[in-house]
């Protein structure tokens, strides 16, 4: 029995979410405008133009267009400097035991996620080699809660939806799945993501039985 596994990349298989942070609030305070963990929550699984849209609405800052590109970019410029420090140590705990066990079972596996510098980010932290499929921020073009990330992802697998399983840390993600009609399982707080099949704190809680139940299922 082959599934077809994708996975989030930040806050799933690396905690990127920090350094979006710290080159969000860099940006914002430049322009006047709060920015705490708590606006940073609201961010995740969030496209990179949305991001810039929602911090403005936060301030009541209205912008012409070609500042608008032009402050996208040197966010960007400010979260490489962040990604290009990064190695195999922030790759978050059991996760590498979790592709190598899919492995093993011989099934197939696929990132989905937002970002436009997903394929750097896994190549910094060694971990490209474990995907059959990738699909980013530069293959879509309607983001999360919409499915298309996910379906994209699917196809490229050559799996039905309904044999696909999504790790997401977020809301937008978690949706995503489930209107994709694929397995959802939350990585993070319950509270936060009832919506999907399953939660767990992190992979450490998910054990190789439950992953070959998943499989056998
Ligand atoms: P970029 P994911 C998402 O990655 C992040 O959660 C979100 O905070 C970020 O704004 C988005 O990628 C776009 O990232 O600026 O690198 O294109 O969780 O979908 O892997
Ligand atoms: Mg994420």
């Amino acid at each position: 029995n082959k599934k077809g596994f994708i996975f989030d990349l930040d806050g799933v298989i690396v905690d990127t979410a920090k350094y979006h942070f710290l080159a969000w609030r860099k940006l914002a305070n430049g322009l006047g405008i709060d920015f705490t963990h708590k606006e940073n929550e609201q961010l995740k699984g969030v496209s990179r133009v949305r991001s810039l849209e929602k911090i403005l609405e936060w301030g009541n800052k209205s912008i012409p267009e070609e500042e608008f590109t032009s402050l996208m970019a040197k966010k960007n410029e400010e979260y490489l400097g962040y990604i290009n420090e990064m190695d195999a140590s922030e790759i978050l705990p059991d996760v590498e035991r979790v592709l190598n066990f899919l492995a093993e079972e011989h099934q197939a596996i696929s990132l989905g996620s937002a970002s436009k510098n997903a394929r750097p980010i896994l190549e910094k932290v060694n971990l490209i080699s474990h995907f059959h499929a990738i699909v980013d921020g530069n293959d879509v073009s309607k983001a999360k809660p919409d499915p298309e990330v996910f379906l994209i992802g699917a196809k490229l697998l050559n799996k039905q939806p309904e044999d696909c399983i999504v790790f997401e840390d977020s809301v937008a993600g978690v949706q995503a799945a489930n209107a994709a009609n694929m397995i959802s399982i939350g990585i993070g707080e319950e509270e936060v993501l009832h919506e999907a099949d399953y939660v767990f704190k992190d992979f450490t809680e998910i054990s190789n039985e439950f992953l070959g139940q998943i499989i056998s299922e």
